[in-house]
């Protein structure tokens, strides 16, 4: 596979695949993604590794699964030393940069990039990133979302109150369009991270009443039989109430109302990201490297929008764990079915730069499906959280808790999940190879967790062994 002379991975924060028109959303104003897709290859089936943020951010980094790099949650990071793709991009001659939220912990952290522009969570207001200077020169101290006109009324999506060149993500797609004009004069790689659609959910009001009166779906219903759901359901990573210092309301109480203005604003800042994005494709045309540009476009993780009765995320029902992917190397285009996940991609960016990472990713290159539309790389994806696992087949999605309770959902006759089938007899032996799965993918993990945490206590001896080896050789 030729090596491209540009790496542009684009992500959003917290989108969900089924937001777009190239994934049936119809009423999305994405043009330029559109366009993307249009040009293309689109991944049907693209999995995420952990429906939450920084665990999926560190295995975008790592290319593993957060049971093998150890980052479990949002307030932790990855141990220093994991070999990561920017190091093998750098080895490789490519300018290492990122442009946007990363959610690193400490926030200012490299990870092997020469270069960052910063733009943090928007409720992360506190941190002094270049957004934040930005805001100040133009004489606004950045707020704390609760502070900004209407977000309790709307429990958390109020309109964005200051210049609309301002918001996040408009200031994320202007220095990054700005970057690649001023780069492109040698190899770069570069990572491109909005904040958005991630709540609160606040564009400028123009993006949301462009959808008014379109036809944005009503949320999926919660499970018809609540005996068949389990309790941890209940249990989200994500705890949003009115003690938590980020949320300072209960997203969990939002009305119907409500929840039909998050769905508004939600797609109102994906449209928002979409100028973005087209900002940053003129700028590849200006600077004459649109053609030798791969771009790789998904996202971290998504939204339950209130699908499920839920909010945000940390489950692994489709809303939350599938999103969107889609890649234009100028070579390939069309639709691929195939299972694959976040970290095929990150896989893949080994492929490119020639890298073998010391530390194995997990993930299996999606390039075979990039020239093969009926290609197969997975025959299984996984996701994890902190006490639960999810495993997928394309048909049954499986999910274990570390309690013991579990669903089965039939995803080929049961597109919402609504029907919990993980007692039904006839299906016991399928939910069997499931667990077979899950437990050899575990010990995967399990095996590269290990390797990098062992110590070796007895390296005298250990010294002593190569000794007699090199002795018997000669
Ligand atoms: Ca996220």
């Amino acid at each position: 596979m030729p090596q491209p002379r540009y790496v542009l991975l684009i992500t959003t924060d917290q989108q969900r695949f089924d937001s777009l028109p190239s994934y049936g959303a119809d009423f999305a104003i994405t043009p330029n993604l559109d366009r993307l897709a249009a040009q293309g290859v689109v991944f049907d089936r693209c999995y995420v590794p952990a429906p939450v943020c920084a665990p999926t951010r560190a295995s975008i980094m790592s290319g593993q699964f957060p049971s093998a790099h150890g980052v479990i949650d949002n307030v932790s990071w990855l141990q220093p030393g994991i070999p990561k793709w920017t190091d093998a991009a750098r080895a490789a001659g490519y300018r290492t940069a990122a442009i946007g939220k990363m959610h690193f912990a400490p926030w200012d952290l490299m990870e092997g990039f020469e270069e960052r522009i910063t733009c943090e969570d928007k409720r992360h207001f506190y941190i002094p990133d270049d957004h934040a200077q930005f805001m100040k020169e133009h004489g606004i101290d950045r707020p704390h979302p609760k502070d900004v006109p209407g977000y309790f009324e709307s429990c958390g999506a109020p309109d964005f109150p200051f210049a609309p060149e301002l918001h996040p993500d408009a200031f994320i797609a202007e220095r990054s369009a700005a970057w690649i004009e001023q780069n492109a004069a040698e190899s770069f790689a570069l990572w491109v991270s909005f904040v958005g659609p991630h709540d609160p959910y606040d564009p400028p009001a123009q993006y949301s009443q462009l959808y008014a009166d379109t036809g944005i779906p009503a949320p999926i219903p919660a499970p018809d039989d609540p005996a068949r759901a389990p309790s941890y359901r209940a249990q989200s990573a994500v705890q949003p109430g009115v003690e938590n210092s980020v949320f300072r309301v209960d997203a969990t109480a939002a009305t119907p109302q409500q929840i039909a203005q998050w769905r508004r604003h939600y797609f109102g800042s994906i449209t928002l990201i979409d100028e973005g994005i087209g900002r940053i494709m003129d700028s590849l045309n200006r600077a004459g490297i649109l053609e030798q540009t791969l771009i790789i476009f998904t996202s971290d993780h998504g939204d339950a929008l209130g699908d499920h009765g839920m909010v945000f995320k940390s489950f692994f029902y489709e809303p939350m764990v599938h999103v969107p992917l889609i890649v234009r190397d100028g070579h390939h285009r069309g639709r691929r079915a195939a299972l694959t996940g976040t970290l095929d991609v990150v896989a893949y960016l080994h492929e490119l730069f020639g890298q073998t990472p010391d530390s194995p990713v997990q993930g299996r290159s999606i390039g075979p499906l990039l020239q093969d539309k009926d290609a197969a790389i997975n025959d299984y994806v996984f996701s994890e959280m902190r006490d639960r696992v999810m495993v997928f087949d394309g048909r049954y999605k499986y999910i274990h808790a570390q309690d013991g309770q579990h669903e089965l959902y039939d995803l080929a006759n049961d597109h919402y999940e609504l029907h919990n089938i993980v007692d039904d007899q006839p299906l016991q032996p399928q939910i069997g190879e499931l667990r077979a799965a899950l437990i050899a993918h575990q010990m995967e993990s399990t095996k590269l967790h290990g390797e990098r945490r062992r110590t070796v206590a007895y390296a005298p001896r250990l010294q002593m062994e190569q000794e007699y080896r090199k002795e018997r050789q000669h």
